[in-house]
């Protein structure tokens, strides 16, 4: 059958969808075809419903399959309120957050069915059946919703052996238009979970919806798996020999080191038949310096660090994340000790979080001085441990989370005004106080420009022109070859000058 997948990308960096990669290569196995509308502005697809229509028409598809993030509803619901004038075949959603808040998704306009957690055997055994005929109701990971409003919710079924799929689908997006946008970086994930149950993340519950409506018993070793280190390879093998000018890999694991014994055989096939400059993901906890050591071997020059939060009790008491600042500052000097370079990720916009807090964070990454530093404005995602004690505090502004694209921009937390200003002068202008904590010569002129825009009322914050202010002083302090951070290609990056990654 005609299967067609819609991505809706908007607001955020182009990036393969590996749910729909797989399930591509998985339905292109059974003989199905299948197409994708991956809309996303940076790849000249805008969010235009009428060339959205004709595209669906001209391809005239059997089945609508939209893969979905919780920060992209608004775009798919708004999709969905139309679709139904034009389409009359199935629609089925599934992704993060219809595996988050399936009665949610279910609710949508339109919508006949959504996937609850892993996709691959639910969208074979659907399209097999519509393709036949066949009843499809009590296909385990399928909830539906039926024309005269009663919903069937099936069981899942366990997690599948990741060894057992074939290799995913890149080509289904457009890689020559993606890579370049990336410097050639190809994004690989080569498994799947996470051993850590942070509030925030949706791994948690993720794994909490298995446990419950599974038929048999589901622990965490079930959810985090690998790839054998062989399949791993020889995916990545093929990618690069369809695109030669590929020169890094990013391995976007939740935690790469924590695939325990699969690195040493992975790293020595890396070295052998792959050997490019790569980064990974590592949590700071689980890190050392045999790890350390090891990755360097094998071609590791850059690894990003989940920090969240500087403050020890917004670590302990909210985000579950039990991760003394210690760790953290030790896991940063074994790197500069091995010569991998290190980004940051840190969080803003915390429920309970003081200014204080924030600045502890701030202080914290100056004395990390991470090669560059990411830093966002929280947003609770549905049905985590943190949305439910945003909800409990009457915390959330659901329609300011409604609109919210992304997490650089601001909080849909109902803060009061003054502490929602202060938000987003630290989200702009983080690298300022970054530097301003170094508390060395650099220190004296960022200290100036932080004391001008804290004295800023809202109107006067709106109209100051940060960025121009923010290249003036970085130009200057480049010149005289002085350490600081300045930001970089998007408002939630800040890049430590000189920097191992830029001129
Ligand atoms: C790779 C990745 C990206 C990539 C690719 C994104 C993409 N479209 O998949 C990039 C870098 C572009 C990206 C961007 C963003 N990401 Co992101 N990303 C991830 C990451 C690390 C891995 C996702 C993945 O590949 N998983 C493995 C695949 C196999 O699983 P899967 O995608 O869930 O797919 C399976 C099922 O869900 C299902 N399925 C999926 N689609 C469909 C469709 C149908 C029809 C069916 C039947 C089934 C089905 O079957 C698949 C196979 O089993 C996750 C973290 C994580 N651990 O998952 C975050 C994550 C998915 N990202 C997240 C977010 C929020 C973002 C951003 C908003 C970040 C930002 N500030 O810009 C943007 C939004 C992008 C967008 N499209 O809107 C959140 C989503 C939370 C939520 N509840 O929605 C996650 C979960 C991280 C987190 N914070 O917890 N991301």
């Amino acid at each position: 059958m005609k299967i067609l997948f819609i991505n809706f990308n908007i607001g955020s960096t182009p990036g393969i969808n590996n749910g729909l990669a797989i399930l591509s290569a998985i339905l292109k196995k059974k003989g199905h075809k299948v197409d994708l509308i991956f809309v996303c502005e940076d790849l000249d697809y805008g969010f235009d419903l009428r060339r959205i229509e004709k595209d669906i028409t001209g391809l005239a598809p059997d089945m609508i399959g939209i893969s979905l993030m919780e920060t992209q509803i608004k775009y798919a619901s708004s999709f969905l309120k139309t679709l139904r004038n034009y389409y009359k075949g199935f629609v089925i959603c599934g992704g993060p957050y219809p595996s988050m808040d399936p009665e949610g998704c279910l609710s949508l306009e339109g919508v006949d069915a959504v996937c609850v957690g892993e996709g691959e055997d639910a969208m074979v055994e659907v399209a097999e059946a519509l393709e036949s005929g066949k009843d499809y109701k009590n296909i385990r990971n399928l909830w539906f919703r039926f024309s005269d409003g009663s919903v069937i919710k099936n069981r899942l079924r366990p997690f599948k052996d990741l060894n057992d799929l074939p290799a995913e689908d890149k080509e289904l997006f457009d890689l020559d238009k993606i890579l370049p946008l990336k410097n050639y970086q190809l994004e690989a994930m080569l498994g799947r979970g996470c051993i850590y149950q942070c509030s925030y993340c949706i791994n948690r519950s993720y794994l909490d919806r298995y446990k419950e409506l599974c038929d048999r018993p589901v622990t965490i070793k079930d959810y985090v798996r690998v790839k054998d280190a062989k399949v791993a390879i020889n995916e990545i093998k093929e990618t690069i020999a369809r695109h030669p000018k590929i020169k890094k890999i990013a391995f976007i694991d939740d935690n790469f080191i924590m695939y325990d014994n699969f690195l040493e055989d992975f790293f020595t096939r890396y070295k052998d038949q792959i050997a490019l400059p790569f980064m990974c993901n590592v949590n700071p906890a689980s890190y050392n310096l045999s790890k350390a050591k090891l990755l360097k071997e094998a071609g590791c020059d850059d690894i990003r660090f989940g920090i969240e939060s500087g403050s020890e009790r917004v670590k302990k008491e909210i985000l579950k994340r039990n991760i003394p600042n210690r760790s953290v500052i030790n896991a940063f000097k074994i790197n500069n000790e091995v010569g991998i370079m290190t980004s940051s990720f840190n969080m803003i916009g915390l429920p309970t979080e003081s200014k204080e807090e924030i600045f502890e964070t701030l202080k914290l990454n100056a004395a990390i001085a991470p090669d560059t530093v990411k830093l966002m404005t929280f947003y609770p995602f549905r049905n985590t441990p943190i949305y439910d004690l945003c909800e409990k505090l009457k915390l959330i502004d659901y329609d300011k989370k409604f609109e919210l694209d992304n997490y650089d921009t601001f909080s849909c937390l109902k803060f009061p005004p003054e502490h929602h200003l202060f938000l987003r002068k630290i989200q702009t202008a983080f690298n300022w106080y970054m530097n301003a904590f170094f508390y060395n010569d650099v220190s004296a002129e960022y200290d100036k420009m932080i004391k001008h825009i804290e004295g800023l009322a809202e109107e006067e914050w709106g109209r100051f022109d940060f960025y121009s202010a923010d290249e003036e002083i970085s130009r200057k302090m480049r010149k005289k070859g002085l350490t600081h951070y300045s930001k970089f290609v998007n408002r939630s990056l800040a890049v430590k000058f000189p920097s191992r990654h830029f001129n």
